[in-house]
């Protein structure tokens, strides 16, 4: 068993450190350089096989990548998880070969952005309640329905859309579809205005006798909540990573702000010194759960319960630690001209997509109680 990290990943973390902080801007608008940047670089395959396109890294470096660029940008991480875990990893693990072939080295190289297509009105936790249909017809099946908070809606150029077949199966009558942005019918909404992640574009997707041809389906007819589900596993893993990189922007912010208060003969009282230790210690915490849940995944061994504890324990403490650095600093370091407000603002949506921090505690449980 090994707690630090390897030559190969301390040295690869410090390269995606240093990308982060040299080239990616923290501005206001839809991160578009920021992506072009990434994929210049092959980012947005870096797990992906090199024969499809990708840079064949292993499942930790991916989480290390998107730990390092969330903590100077959360929104372009989360864009980029996002369009790696459940935007191209539903091809490379349940598509066809004729599917990868025309989608997967587009993905890889970020020449095409991926999204994934699950959440509606009535079906945010309880998935399996959804309500997009999907109709056999000749050659390929009708979608209607709408999807709801779609990370890169109107941006992507792929979605994995879940629609029922039949309603009155549950789970069991939902598929998963490979639905190309462009087709007729298919609309996207204006992008919501979020209280955090305000960077990555979060729409509706509206779909009205969308013809997706039967070559289009992925996996079997019925695998869908399967397939949605253990995405998903992966998905958390890199929600956790980023909200390690905002837990770590807010403590370095914070510890070189008291720094620089010391300096100026304001010397940080013990109290401030003992919570800064508490934050820092929990941080290391939170980043052995998720590195573990990353190996986990690596394995190729199931991986819900380590990842659903990353998830949770690591988007709860970057909230905790955003609020009580803004307690450490004060209103006028905090205020609007920092970057805690931010950084709290962004590491709450953490907290909310991909399952709430609720969901992950109850899969949690249901592995303890059932297992
Ligand atoms: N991997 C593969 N299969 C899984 C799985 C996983 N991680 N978790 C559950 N399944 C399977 C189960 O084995 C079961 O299969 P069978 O019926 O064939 O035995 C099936 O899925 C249904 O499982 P379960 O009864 O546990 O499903 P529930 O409807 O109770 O839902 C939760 C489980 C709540 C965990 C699920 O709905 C969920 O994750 N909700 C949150 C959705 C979410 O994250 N949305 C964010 C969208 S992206 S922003």
């Amino acid at each position: 068993m090994n707690f630090v990290l390897s030559d190969y990943h301390a040295a690869k973390k410090e390269e995606f450190r240093r990308f982060a902080e040299t080239e990616i801007d923290r501005g206001e608008h839809y991160p578009r350089e920021n992506l072009q940047k990434a994929a210049a670089r092959g980012y947005m395959g870096l797990p992906l096989p090199r024969e499809w396109g990708g840079q064949g890294e292993d499942f930790l470096t991916y989480t290390l990548l998107i730990e390092e660029l969330s903590r100077v940008c959360a929104s372009t991480g989360a864009i980029l998880a996002v369009h790696t875990s459940v935007g191209t990893f539903p091809l490379l693990y349940f598509g066809t070969d004729l599917q990868k072939k025309r989608y997967l080295a587009g993905l890889a190289h970020g020449e095409l952005l991926g999204a994934f297509a699950l959440t509606e009105a009535g079906a945010g936790s309880d998935a399996a309640a959804l309500n997009t249909g999907a109709k056999a017809v000749n050659g390929g099946y009708l979608l209607n329905g709408c999807k709801l908070f779609i990370t890169s809606g109107g941006e992507a150029d792929l979605y994995t859309v879940f629609a029922t077949v039949d309603r009155r199966r549950g789970h069991k009558g939902i598929s998963a579809f490979l639905v190309e942005k462009g087709l007729p019918g298919l609309t996207a909404g204006k992008s919501e205005k979020k209280m955090g992640l305000n960077r990555s574009s979060t729409t509706e997707i509206r779909m009205e006798d969308v013809h997706v041809p039967a070559s289009n389906r992925l996996g079997q007819e019925g695998a869908g909540f399967h397939i949605a589900m253990s995405l998903l596993d992966g998905g958390r893993i890199g929600i956790a990573a980023q909200g390690l990189g905002l837990a770590r922007a807010a403590l370095d912010y914070t510890t070189a702000y008291l720094k620089e208060q010391e300096i100026s003969g304001q010397k940080p009282g013990q109290s401030a010194a003992f919570t800064l230790a508490d934050l820092a210690t929990r941080l290391e915490a939170a980043r052995l759960l998720v590195y573990r849940a990353a190996a986990v995944k690596e394995s190729g061994k199931k991986c819900s319960r380590e990842a659903s504890m990353a998830k949770y324990y690591a988007t709860d403490l970057a909230v905790a630690v955003a609020t009580r650095c803004i307690d450490l600093c004060g209103i006028p370091a905090a205020g609007s001209a920092g970057p805690l407000a931010g950084y709290f603002c962004d590491a709450k949506a953490t907290q909310i997509y991909e399952g709430t921090n609720q969901i992950q505690r109850i899969v949690v449980a249901r592995e303890l109680l059932n297992g």
